[in-house]
Parts: C-alpha cells; sequence; structure tokens
C-alpha cells in the first residue's frame, strides 16, 4: 500500500488521516502543533518532527490546512514543502483556497516532478470524522484516477472537475449556495419567531417541502437548542465568503448576495464568535430583530 504523509490535523485533517489508518494505509503526521499528532499516533500513525521528516519516503503527500496562508508558509515557508519534495510524489491539497494559490502550487509542484491535485471537500467534523465527505478535484485526469482508491476510505463520493484549479473552483461555488442556505434559514427563523411560529413546528414543515434541505435541518435544529459548538469555525466561513467574492471580482462577476451575507459574517467575527460554529452568525441576525429562536 502506498505510504502516506498527511499534514495538518485540524478538524478536518485529523478525521481524513484516521480513516486512512483504519483503512490499512500506513501514515506519517505532521502538525504544526505537535501535541495534536497524539490521538492519531494512538491509532497507529507515526509522528514527524518537521513537514520535510514526514514526506521522506511518502509516495503521496496530503494535507488540509485553514487557509491560503497557511498553505504559503507549509510549501514556501521556513522548512519549505517544496525543496522536501521529490520527483514522482503526488501532493494532494484538500484546502479550501483561492484558486491562484493553487495554480502556484500546481506549477511549483510539477516543476520539482511531482504531481499535484487540487482536492478540496464538502461536508465538515462528522462526514471527515466518518468518512462522508465529497471531493472535488482539478489536475490531471490520470493522477486522478490513480488516486480514487486512496480517497475511497474518506468520502461518499468524488468528482473530477478538469484540470488544475477546477478543483479549488468548484469548491467556491458549492460554498457559495452553503453560505445562502445558511443565510435562508437564519433569516427564516428570526422571522418566524418575530411572527410568532413556534420553530419546531416551522423546522417540520421545511423537512418535508420540496426545498428541503440538510443544511436546514442541522443548523435549524442546533439553532433551535442553542448549540454553536465548532464543526466548521465562523472565522472559517468568512475566510470562505472572502475567497468567493475574490474570485468573483477577479473574473468580474458580481454577486450581490455574498456581499450582504459577508458582511453579516463580518459583524459576527467581530462580536467574537469566530471560533464558534459558522451557524453563530445567525446570531447577527438575531441582535437586529431583537429576537432569539429558541424552541
Ligand atoms: P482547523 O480545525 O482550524 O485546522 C486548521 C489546520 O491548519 C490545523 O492543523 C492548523 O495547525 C493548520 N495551520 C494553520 N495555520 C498554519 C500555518 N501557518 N502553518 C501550518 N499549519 C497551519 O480547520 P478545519 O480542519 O476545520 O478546516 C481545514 C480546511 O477545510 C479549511 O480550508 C476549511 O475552509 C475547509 P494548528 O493545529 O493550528 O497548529
Amino acid at each position: 500500500m502506498q505510504q502516506i504523509a498527511y499534514l495538518g490535523l485540524g478538524i478536518m485533517g485529523r478525521g481524513m488521516a484516521a480513516n486512512l489508518l483504519k483503512a490499512g494505509y500506513p501514515v506519517t503526521v505532521w502538525n504544526r502543533t505537535a501535541e495534536r499528532c497524539a490521538p492519531l499516533v494512538a491509532q497507529g500513525a507515526r509522528q514527524a518532527a518537521t513537514p520535510a521528516e514526514a514526506v521522506q519516503g511518502a509516495d503521496v503527500i496530503m494535507y488540509c490546512l485553514s487557509d491560503d496562508k497557511a498553505v504559503e508558509d507549509l510549501v514556501w515557508g521556513e522548512g519549505k514543502l517544496i525543496d522536501a519534495v521529490k520527483p514522482g510524489q503526488i501532493v494532494i491539497d484538500m484546502t479550501t483556497l483561492h484558486p491562484d494559490t493553487s495554480r502556484k502550487e500546481y506549477a511549483a509542484f510539477t516543476a520539482k516532478g511531482a504531481e499535484f491535485l487540487d482536492a478540496p471537500v464538502f461536508g465538515s467534523k462528522n462526514e471527515a470524522a466518518n468518512g462522508g465527505l465529497w471531493i472535488v478535484v482539478g489536475g490531471k485526469r490520470a493522477v486522478y484516477e490513480q488516486m480514487l482508491p486512496l480517497l475511497k476510505p474518506i468520502s461518499e463520493t468524488t468528482h473530477y472537475m478538469g484540470e488544475n484549479p477546477m478543483g479549488a473552483s468548484m469548491k467556491l461555488v458549492g460554498n457559495l449556495v452553503v453560505a445562502f442556505q445558511l443565510e435562508a434559514i437564519g433569516e427564516a427563523m428570526v422571522l418566524a419567531t418575530r411572527a410568532g411560529l413556534d420553530p419546531h413546528d416551522v423546522l417540520g414543515v421545511l423537512h418535508v417541502t420540496d426545498f428541503k434541505s440538510p443544511i436546514f435541518d442541522g443548523v435549524g435544529g442546533a439553532l433551535v437548542r442553542r448549540d454553536f459548538d465548532v464543526n466548521f469555525a465562523l472565522k472559517l466561513m468568512l475566510k470562505d465568503a472572502n475567497l468567493i467574492a475574490k474570485f468573483a471580482q477577479d473574473l468580474n462577476v458580481p454577486l450581490p448576495g455574498v456581499a450582504a451575507i459577508r458582511e453579516n459574517i463580518k459583524v459576527g467575527v467581530n462580536r467574537g464568535w469566530g471560533e464558534e460554529n459558522a451557524s453563530a452568525f445567525i446570531k447577527v441576525l438575531e441582535d437586529g430583530a431583537n429576537v432569539q429562536v429558541k424552541g
């Protein structure tokens, strides 16, 4: 079986690395905050002290970091990954980032004789832990097909979107839809509460209609329970909204709805809810209407 180096054990990375171990792959892990490797080591991973040590002898190098800056630090910062990569190794970046950063990675790794896939994921904490992510991939089709068996234990489905950076581009398109769904359920629940409707009844109707969505069930349910425990942090959602806005600006595409949602998220982060779940920005809408959605 291929030897894997998994770099970055945040909420998403640790779930993926654990599922690769469960599937029998030998995995070497590295994380900037070294203590976070311990649960993976307990599950059979080897821990490396540096990215360069982790990728030594690896067939496949995978990482899922917070943002573009984290990837820039890993690839071109101190102890540069780019200097450690060897011809023939396959690098898979699963971070949600700007397609331009992905283009830069593709050019740098292929110049070293390595292969590169941009392969960000849909789903959050639970899907990562249960091997149920939806992966969108850009790069050479032959490399994608070669990597399919490896992506299987971490995903429900995988989708080849085209050459680099089509995976990164698709991820921003999908996250635009997620942002609207969060805004929609937030605005709907605030309006319903102000109107005197029972939030459980509202969710019950939304659950069965032809405009239902698992996001309405999940986020709406958590809102009623006042559960903002982090699956996907609000600060990362702001990062994504900024990425979508920049991507659209680069392509001269007006996205008025995204602009409005981004302002709400910004207020939520400035109110100190950045480390809470992304759904916490709904508290901004509640403040505006002076109501609280509760069961
Ligand atoms: P988390 O749980 O915030 O994890 C982020 C990971 O990125 C974590 O391992 C961090 O290491 C790592 N990180 C952050 N900055 C750096 C730098 N500068 N250098 C190296 N490593 C870094 O995020 P999620 O797992 O929820 O999300 C990951 C991606 O999937 C993200 O793009 C989302 O939008 C989707 P740390 O443990 O803090 O040392």
